[in-house]
């Protein structure tokens, strides 16, 4: 019979172990969204290409949830975190930019 304490160890240990696994899963789904929104492949995302790829994003996730959509609020919202995300200001994301945005709220 295994005691209590013994699982608790176990269970410890393997959240231990999951944790960096989900984060770096968070990422690498990130990096491919950054790669879908990037239409031109010049692996920058200009400011239509983040708009259009949030409003996607956020229109998949309402139909799933089978919430409400409203483009425009999403356009409006995503060009103020564009202009948040563009750090050098030359009005394209890089890909470490774009993470970023995922990091700062
Ligand atoms: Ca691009
Ligand atoms: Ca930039």
């Amino acid at each position: 019979m295994i005691n209590n304490k013994y699982w608790r160890l176990i269970v410890a240990s393997a959240t231990i172990a999951i944790a960096p696994a989900m984060v770096f899963s968070t990422t690498k789904s990130q990096t491919k969204q950054f790669e879908k929104g990037d239409v031109d492949q010049d692996n920058q995302l200009s400011k239509k290409e983040f708009i259009e790829l949030r409003i996607n994003t956020a229109k998949t996730r309402a139909e799933k949830n089978s919430e409400e959509f409203d483009s425009s609020k999403v356009e409006k919202k995503s060009g103020k975190t564009f202009a948040k995300a563009d750090v050098d200001g030359d009005g394209q994301l890089t890909i470490d930019e774009f993470l970023a945005t995922f990091k700062a709220k």
